[in-house]
């Protein structure tokens, strides 16, 4: 999706306007309950250019019972967003913390799956709506190791994290895909093992476009800073400052101040989030970690912020999300065809599955495919299953049954077992 560049303030006077201005957006964590409390919603309305939900996009809030999904707070931000032109970062599909409780009980590749149907339903449902998704929050451990951080979904396999942003991919083909976290704000073992992951993606095609440092910051920053966002955007994905906010001291401005610097020297670095509006609205509570007092007041580090944002030069450039390289599709010899691409993980895979229409084009089609022995359809998108073992028929929907010559439709599913060797075949009529 295209995402605002302009607010309606006048440009150079506010946050968003300022950021705007350098190609770049200027968002905050929302609260979705403060929404109705107009000192807050006049603040983020007239500064900021994005939102994220601080935390209503969590799987806790968003899936509270197995596969009973609950939108309505997510879908209330997205709305204030769309009303104001704002564009809207999603936090977050996957992450150890803030599961649902029974998730937490879960493990192997019962939880695996539950994982990847949570990513998909998710995307699905914002999808076309979204900028930037944190696909994985938090995944890597503190300290010295630069491996992975122990979690019920790290213990379901090593490839947890590309089999989200897989699935993540299919759903919303059009969002940014990002890795999230905090305790990266410099050249150090933690985001030095995040930089491997990310090279390693690329090298293989997994889709990932970006990488959010939290930057949940004390009373100093790291000199090399600047130079960590650099290595990753030399990487070929954008960078984003996501969960901003600063101990309170004599530094605060100015670390505020070097951070918007930082984040315009690096022309792939898209934006800046910080963690909430107010200091009262903060999750660090006393550390008065914000741009606006508790009294919605600028502070001196807004000051420090607007004008780094107006000294900046340079506009960004951000190439478009990279999708994955495209499979040739098979000759349309008779009405259509299919082809399959499958993210497979010991128990459980996401079929792609894209149609072609033949010369002719279609009014509606049908794809047969064969499961192998053990494995079965658990959920399906953007097209009807009919049964769920054995040969499972899948029908168009109402809006991608009508392809003109040539013209490509994609649908989805998940199953347990293993996906490996399926032939999808495609009738059209
Ligand atoms: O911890 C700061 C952030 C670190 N990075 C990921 C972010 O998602 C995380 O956000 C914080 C929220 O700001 C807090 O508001 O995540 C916390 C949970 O780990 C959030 O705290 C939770 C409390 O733990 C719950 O007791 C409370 O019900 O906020 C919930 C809603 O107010």
């Amino acid at each position: 999706m295209t995402m605002a560049m302009t607010t309606g303030a006048s440009a150079g006077t506010t946050l968003g306007a300022s950021a705007a201005e350098k190609g770049r957006y200027f968002g905050a964590a929302v609260a979705v309950n403060k929404l109705s409390t107009s000192a807050y919603t006049t603040i983020l309305n007239r500064e900021f250019n994005s939102v994220v939900a601080e935390n209503e996009m969590k799987w806790a809030s968003n899936e509270p019972q197995q596969g009973v999904f609950n939108h309505s707070s997510g879908d209330r931000l997205v709305s204030h967003a769309q009303a104001n032109g704002m564009s809207v970062r999603g936090h977050t599909l996957l992450w150890h913390a803030q599961q649902p409780g029974w998730a937490q009980g879960m493990s192997g590749s019962a939880l695996r799956n539950a994982a990847i149907n949570h990513v998909t339903q998710v995307a699905t449902h914002y999808r076309g709506k979204i900028y930037a998704w944190d696909v994985v929050n938090e995944a890597f451990a503190d300290g010295g190791s630069g491996g992975r951080r122990d979690s019920n979904l790290q213990r379901t396999g090593n490839d947890w994290i590309e089999a989200a942003f897989r699935a993540a991919r299919a759903a919303d083909p059009g969002a940014k895909l990002c890795y999230n976290d905090y305790n990266t704000d410099g050249i150090n073992a933690k985001s030095t093992g995040i930089y491997n992951m990310v090279r390693d993606f690329k090298s293989r095609g997994v889709p990932i476009d970006c990488v959010g440092f939290q930057s949940h910051l004390g009373t100093s920053l790291a000199s090399d800073y600047q130079a960590n966002l650099q290595r990753f955007a030399d990487l070929g994905v954008d960078v984003q400052i996501t969960e901003l906010d600063v101990m309170t001291g004599g530094n605060q401005a100015n670390i505020y101040g070097a951070v918007t610097r930082a984040c315009l020297a690096v022309s792939r670095c898209t934006g800046i989030t910080t963690w909430g509006v107010r200091d009262c609205d903060s999750w660090r509570g006393s550390d008065n970690a914000l741009l606006f007092d508790c009294n919605g007041n600028k502070k001196a580090a807004y000051t420090a912020v607007l004008n780094a944002l107006n000294a900046g030069t340079g506009t960004p450039t951000t190439p478009p999300p990279t999708t994955p390289p495209p499979t040739t599709p098979p000759p349309t010899t008779g009405g259509c065809s299919a082809s399959v691409s499958l993210n497979s993980w010991n128990g459980g895979f996401v079929a792609s599955v894209k149609v072609t229409a033949g010369s002719a084009g279609t009014n509606g089609w049908n794809v047969s495919v064969t499961l192998p022995s053990g494995a079965s359809v658990t959920n399906t998108w953007s097209a009807t299953a009919s049964g769920s073992t054995g040969t499972v028929r899948f029908a168009n929907v109402d809006y991608n049954g009508r392809l003109t010559a040539g013209q490509v439709a994609e649908f989805g599913f998940q199953g347990t077992g293993s996906g490996t060797g399926m032939t999808p075949t495609c009738t059209a009529s």
